[in-house]
C-alpha cells in the first residue's frame, strides 16, 4: 500500500513538474497579449503593404521606361526596313532619308510656322516636301507614320493658295493636285475647305495624315525634301 502511495505521489509530481515546465516554455517563446498588440500588428502590416506597394510602383516604373525604349528601337527598326524597301541605293546627305527618288526628313522635334518652316528646309539645301505623284506621296505617308510622331500631330508640307485664293501650288511651282488620294475630308467636307483663313497645306494626323488646309500661323513640325546627291 505505501509502494503504491508512493508511486501515484511521484507520478502526479512529475505531472505536475511537465506541466509547469510547458508552461514557461510558451510564455518564453509566446509572450502575454501587449495591449497595444494589435495596434502594432496592424501598423507592422501597414508598413508591409506600403513597402510591397512601392516596390510595385518602382517595377511598374521601370518597365514602362523598358517599353518606351524597345518602341524607340522598333520605330528606328521599321523605318530603316522602310527605307531599305524604297531605297534606290543613292545617299542623303544629314538627316534625310532616302525614300524613291527623293530625300525626306522629318523634323519631328520641331514646332513652327509654315513660313520658318519653309526657310527651314531651305537653309537645309532643300525645300518643303512636294508629292509629284500618288507613289510619292504613298512613301512620305508611310515615313511619317513610321516615324513614331502623335497621332494628333500636323506636319507641314509645301503647298499653298497664297497667290490666288483656291489656287494650291507645290513651292516648286506646280500645281498641286486635288481630291483623292491626296486631300482628306473635315466633317464629310472634302479639303481644302477652310478659305482665305487657311492658305498652308499640312499632313493632317486626325485625318490618317492627308492632306488639309490650315492657317499658315500653327506651329508645326516640317517635312523637308531634298534630291538624293549626285543627281540633278
Ligand atoms: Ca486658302
Amino acid at each position: 500500500m505505501r509502494l503504491t502511495v508512493a508511486v501515484l505521489w511521484m507520478v502526479t509530481g512529475t505531472a505536475w513538474a511537465l506541466e509547469t515546465s510547458e508552461s514557461n516554455i510558451y510564455d518564453e517563446h509566446f509572450p502575454p497579449l501587449h495591449p497595444n498588440c494589435t495596434q502594432s500588428l496592424t501598423d507592422l502590416l501597414l508598413l508591409r503593404q506600403e513597402v510591397q506597394l512601392k516596390e510595385l510602383k518602382q517595377a511598374e516604373q521601370v518597365s514602362a521606361g523598358i517599353l518606351r525604349e524597345m518602341v524607340d528601337i522598333l520605330t528606328d527598326i521599321k523605318v530603316f526596313l522602310m527605307r531599305s524597301n524604297t531605297s534606290t541605293g543613292v545617299s542623303c546627305p544629314g538627316n534625310f532619308l532616302n525614300f524613291g527618288e527623293t530625300c525626306l526628313y522629318l523634323a519631328k522635334d520641331i514646332g513652327i510656322t509654315w513660313e520658318a518652316a519653309l526657310l527651314f528646309c531651305q537653309d537645309l539645301g532643300g525645300h518643303l516636301a512636294v508629292f509629284r505623284d500618288a507613289n510619292a506621296y504613298a512613301r512620305a505617308l508611310g515615313y511619317v507614320k513610321a516615324s513614331g510622331i502623335a497621332k494628333t500631330s500636323n506636319v507641314w508640307i509645301g503647298g499653298n493658295d497664297h497667290s490666288v485664293e483656291g489656287e494650291w501650288r507645290w513651292v516648286t511651282g506646280e500645281e498641286m493636285p486635288r481630291g483623292t488620294p491626296f486631300w482628306g475630308d473635315l466633317n464629310y467636307v472634302r479639303e481644302p475647305a477652310q478659305g482665305a483663313a487657311a492658305n498652308c497645306a499640312l499632313l493632317h494626323g486626325p485625318d490618317d495624315f492627308l492632306i488639309h488646309d490650315a492657317p499658315c500661323d500653327w506651329k508645326v513640325m516640317p517635312l523637308c525634301e531634298i534630291k538624293p546627291s549626285g543627281t540633278n
